[in-house]
């Protein structure tokens, strides 16, 4: 945990979050600025700050099988979604505590922007 993280602070409940599903690893709430009908984040609940620093590759496996979980119980496995791991400047990383974006409900294009 990272007491000034915004993520970490979601995971405790010092921030209000639409939390959309809970495990004992991975937590996953409505991004504040969605680009697509469904756009949520899966987060590990461990402070991560990127890919970069990522090395628990358990963790990695449990936070990608709970985006699919999750991408099921909003109804958009089916039809198709996709998920963006922002990794840095250039990708215009801006929460530094690492999250999966899970977006559906759109048709997206490729490749993106
Ligand atoms: O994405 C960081 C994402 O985090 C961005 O899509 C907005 C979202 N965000 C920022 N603050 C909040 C809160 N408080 N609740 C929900 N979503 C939030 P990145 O890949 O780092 O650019």
């Amino acid at each position: 945990m990272s007491a000034d993280c915004l993520f970490c602070r979601i995971v405790r409940g010092e921030i209000p979050a639409k939390l959309v599903a809970e495990s004992d690893d991975c937590v996953a709430f409505r991004d504040i600025d969605p680009k697509a009908p469904t756009h949520l984040l899966v987060i590990p609940r461990a402070h991560v700050a990127s890919l970069n620093e990522a090395t628990d590759e358990a963790l990695l496996g449990k936070v990608m099988r709970f985006a699919a979980d999750v991408a099921r119980q909003e109804g958009i496995a089916d039809s198709g979604w996709r998920t963006v791991v922002n990794t840095g400047p250039d990708a215009q990383q801006s929460v530094f505590h690492l999250h999966v974006h899970v977006m559906g409900g759109r048709k997206f294009h490729w490749p993106p922007g």
